[in-house]
């Protein structure tokens, strides 16, 4: 497949994806969702790939699900998008090689739900990390409603959420949303040594070790996630948000 929204690279057992649409800050539409879907399944099945790294091109890791595509959707297809995303992020979680996410920049939205389903997040000390969604009057479709409780605790959890408040790298640390930060020039590097050193590891034993670890997080929502992100589109709150954030005004809730 020739990839237009993201690039691959393989270094020494190791696959890096680059979330590759700057002018967008990465902003996940569906067809960056079918390139990385696609991505995880070829890296699945080369014996040469030991270890994933993500990341992203530019100032961002990934702002988000694209609000353009999204702002004129109705409930239906908004929980269908919301599927997608899910499924694509779920499948980032389950592939059978660990999974770093090297943040860079901007995790907002669907960039830091994508981030969440990694095994390890290594993030630059530049990196802004938050679920503005609230502001655009919807709520987190792919997944991020299931894993940041899981990731943060409740209460920290609900505060992002309900404030849409965007955090940096060292409180994000803190919170235990990411696990070790570093200046932006060394972050690809930190990140490869760490996969390297995964990747002298005897590969059946650290599949294992992330299924004994993933079998062990309680089952998540996310139907119900994806019908509540739909209804966001039944209501109208989300095409209001969603204008208001392409017009570059604010919006006016009822
Ligand atoms: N979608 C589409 N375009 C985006 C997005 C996005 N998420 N984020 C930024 N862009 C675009 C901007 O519109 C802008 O385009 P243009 O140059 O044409 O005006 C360009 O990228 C550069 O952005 P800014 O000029 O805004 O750059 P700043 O440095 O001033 O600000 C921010 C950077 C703070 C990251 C700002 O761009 C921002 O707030 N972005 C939106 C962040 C956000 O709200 N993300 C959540 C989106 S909703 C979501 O992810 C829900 C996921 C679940 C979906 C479920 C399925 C339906």
């Amino acid at each position: 497949m020739v990839y237009q929204t993201i690039d691959l690279k393989i270094e020494e057992l190791v696959e890096v994806i680059t979330i590759n649409r700057p002018t967008q800050l990465n902003a996940l539409n569906i067809e960056t969702l079918n390139e990385l879907d696609n991505a995880i399944s070829e890296a699945d099945k080369n014996p040469d790939i030991l270890a994933v790294i993500i990341t992203g091109s530019g100032k961002a890791f990934i702002a988000g699900a694209d609000i353009s595509l999204m702002v004129n959707m109705v409930g239906t297809e908004a929980k269908e998008f919301s599927k997608i995303g899910q499924g694509v992020i779920n499948h980032i979680e389950n592939l059978t090689k660990p999974v770093i996410a090297a943040i860079n920049g901007y995790a907002l939205g669907g960039g830091c739900e994508l981030a969440m389903a990694c095994d390890i997040r290594y993030a630059s000390d530049k990196a802004k990390f938050g679920q503005p969604e609230i502001n655009l009057g919807v709520i987190p479709g792919f997944g991020g409603t299931q894993r940041l409780p899981r990731l943060v605790g409740s209460g920290v959890a609900m505060e992002l959420l309900m404030t849409g408040n965007i955090i940096d790298a060292i409180e994000a640390l803190r919170i235990g949303l990411v696990d070790k930060v570093f200046p932006p020039e060394e972050l690809m590097a930190k990140t490869l040594e760490l996969a390297k050193i995964i990747t002298f590891k005897c590969p059946k034993a650290v599949v294992l070790n992330k299924k004994a670890v993933r079998a062990g997080i309680p089952k998540m929502a996310q139907d119900e996630e994806a019908t509540l992100f739909g209804q966001c589109f039944e209501t109208g709150i989300a095409k209001e948000g969603m204008t208001a954030f392409l017009n570059k005004t604010q919006p006016k809730w009822k």
